[in-house]
Parts: structure tokens; sequence; C-alpha cells
């Protein structure tokens, strides 16, 4: 029996393990930002663009109020180009941002909009308007 116990504690360590590499693995920023308890949702969102390889949106998720405005800097380093692509279809979304470009938009109903840049595999962002 103390093997059993022993190994799902084996089991429960390798899950805390893989979760803190998975969370502390990002970098840029440490911004991981879940989108987070139900509440009033911000009126403007600001995402940036990380400097680490491969580069990820920060935060990658986040909410925004009904009629809110998010505005994407690309922040990383010359030459990284990002686009932002929608991948719901709830929204028209496609740009490219060259470095320092930014790109401003309203999002005038709830839902969650998803987008990703498609220059980089897995670069993926969410935005859930409350
Ligand atoms: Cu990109």
């Amino acid at each position: 029996m103390s093997d059993r116990r022993a190994s799902a504690r084996i089991a429960i360590i390798g899950l805390v393990i893989g979760f803190v590499v998975q969370c502390g693995g990002g970098g840029g920023g440490g911004d991981q930002d879940p989108i987070g308890p139900p509440g009033p949702a911000p009126s403007t969102v600001a995402i940036t663009t990380s400097t680490n390889v491969p580069p990820r949106f920060v935060p990658v998720s986040t909410a925004l109020a009904v009629g809110g405005t998010v505005t994407w800097t690309n922040t990383s380093p010359a030459p990284v180009r990002h686009d932002l692509v929608a991948t719901t279809s709830n929204w028209q979304l496609s740009r490219t941002l060259a470095p320092g470009e930014s790109f401003q938009t309203t999002v005038p109903q709830a839902g969650t909009y998803r987008y990703q840049c498609t220059i980089h595999a897995g670069m993926i962002g969410t935005i859930e308007v409350r």
C-alpha cells in the first residue's frame, strides 16, 4: 500500500513540475495574466509581444469590457514582424505589425475572440469581451 501511495505522490510531483515548467518557461515579462475571476473588465487593454523565442503575446489572454479598446504593439526586436489573424468567426482581424508598430480596435459585442500570429507557430491570444 505504501508503494501505491509513493507512486501517487510521484505522479503528483510530476504534474506540479510539468505545470511549473510550462508556466515558467515563457519568460518575457512573466505576465501570464489569466482571464481571471468574473468582475469588471477593463475598457482598454494593451497587448505586447515578448522578446523571447518563440515569441508570444503578453498577456496571452485577457478580459475586455464590451465596447472596449484593445491595442497591440509589436515590442519584439527588429526585424521580427507579427501578424494578427482572427481564428474565431466573430470578428475580422488581419493585420501585420512591423517592429514598433501598433494596431488598435474596439470590440462592440461580448464573446470570446481568438487570434494568432501566422508567422510564429503557437503564438496565439484570446480576448474575453464581457
Ligand atoms: Cu509573431
